[in-house]
């Protein structure tokens, strides 16, 4: 494969845009080499500027569920757009897609869009301090919640990639009111309520963890941050924007049957388009304004195109919901890599729910951020370029997720398995 003009695009890109890129973990500085420049995507494929096609895996990061470009999105935008493409006013099309979204998460009885899912998870956390008049909160090492301050702890994805799990520029004052825990670990949770009695205003947990690979949650693991949280009156957060929509249409907390106070969405709910959301209990809510004290605002929030792409995604989820064919197809994807690595000796750990999963280096099983930060990430590297010149886009991280479309088909799941033989095969000969 070539990739001379994407090489042309990275140099001059990167004479105007910080590091080439608008978000970190594309510079691929976690696998090294050039990213690659995209010209097109349809379906489960990528088209780069140089005309090699891929089988995409990342499908934007989680956003694309029904493949990339699908014709009913389209045809939503398309609709919507001859209306114009920002009122900054109230338009029926928020309430359209917050009826959706209620219906598929009866736990939020009243939600606010905003642009993203870092300002979903701001506005969430900024609720659960007004409404409880606490302030500190807890998250979870490696988990990532976007790139608010007061998040930029011990957080996973890019910013875990890049090595800068605690941003610069985060005051410590800021810092110092973000506890944290260490996922699938309750006793770590319940030694900081103990140590911080009254002051706790909220835990805020990827129910899944997608920001440091996959990582699925224990048995005990939800229930045990449900009850703790209930019995120290702190706001449970589950932050759905990657699992939200992805892993059930109720997300993660109807696939384990387990009830937060706040919810914060994002990528599936805007169909490709910027939207994140948080919502709850009507009490917390409340807190917002223009009902309550707590500020928040967005000149494109409930933005009436981007509402239609996440209503036109939406209502085709609830029509037709690919849920099961998601996990079948995702399950024996994971079957095939867990037989092939096998074969060749290389030890590997495949963790997967649902249509969310991730390749891990590593000999032993991995439950938390420890665990995933000894993978092998030389080894991934090496795997996520043998993938690339074969055709196949991986996300360019150990520590993020890979996804499954529902049109991602057989044929291509055959050639995916066909091109990681190969690649671990070179791996075990380069050993
Ligand atoms: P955004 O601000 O990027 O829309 O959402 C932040 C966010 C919040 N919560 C969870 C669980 C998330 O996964 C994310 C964003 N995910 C990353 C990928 N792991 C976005 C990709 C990127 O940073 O470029």
């Amino acid at each position: 494969m070539k990739f001379a003009h994407s090489q042309n695009l990275f140099q001059e890109a990167s004479l105007h845009l910080v590091g080439g890129v608008d978000s970190p973990v594309r510079a691929f500085k976690g696998v090294g080499g050039t990213p690659l420049f995209i010209k097109r995507a349809k379906g489960a494929s990528l088209w780069d500027v140089d005309g090699n096609r891929y089988i995409d895996y990342v499908g934007s990061w989680g956003p694309m569920i029904w493949g990339h470009a699908p014709l009913f999105v389209l045809n939503a935008i398309r609709r919507a757009i001859r209306s114009g493409t920002s009122f900054g006013a109230p338009s029926e099309a928020e309430t359209q897609l917050a009826q959706w979204v209620k219906r598929c998460v009866p736990s939020i009885e009243k939600i606010r869009f905003v642009n993203s899912g870092t300002e979903a998870t701001m506005g969430a956390i900024r609720a659960a301090r007004g409404y409880t008049k606490r302030d500190k909160i807890i998250k979870f090492d490696g988990c990532y919640h976007g790139h608010a301050d007061h998040l930029l702890v011990k957080a996973g994805s890019g910013a875990q990639t890049l090595g800068t799990p605690d941003s610069a520029g985060v005051p410590s004052a800021l810092a110092q009111e973000t506890l944290v825990a260490t996922y699938n670990d309750l006793g770590s949770v319940a030694a900081l309520f103990q140590k911080f009695p009254g002051q706790i205003a909220a835990v805020i947990v990827e129910p899944v963890v997608g920001n440091m690979g996959v990582i699925l949650p224990q048995a005990n693991f939800l229930p045990g941050l449900r009850d703790l949280c209930t019995h120290e009156q702190s706001v449970l957060i589950f932050d759905e924007v990657m699992t939200g929509f992805r892993l059930a249409l109720g997300g993660a907390q109807e696939l384990y049957g387990v009830k937060p106070d706040m919810t914060c969405l994002g990528k599936i709910i805007g169909g490709g388009l910027p939207v994140g959301a948080y919502g709850g209990a009507q009490d917390i809510m409340s807190v917002v304004a223009p009902e309550g004290p707590v500020y928040q605002a967005g000149t494109l929030s409930g933005n009436p195109v981007a509402m239609a792409a996440g209503s036109a995604t939406l209502k085709e989820l609830i029509k037709s919901p690919p849920y099961a064919q998601l996990n079948e197809a995702s399950s024996e994807l994971m079957r095939g890599l867990r037989d092939i690595a096998a074969q060749v000796s290389i030890p590997v750990q495949v963790n997967q729910v649902g249509s969310m999963w991730t390749l891990f280096f590593a000999d032993r099983p991995i439950t938390n951020a420890g665990e995933a930060r000894r993978s092998d990430t030389k080894r991934f590297a090496q795997f996520f370029h043998l993938m690339i010149e074969a055709g196949v886009y991986l996300p360019p991280s150990q520590f993020e997720a890979a996804f499954v479309s529902a049109v991602h088909t057989t044929h291509e799941f055959e050639k995916t398995l066909q091109r990681a033989e190969a690649a671990l095969q070179k791996l075990r000969e380069a050993a």
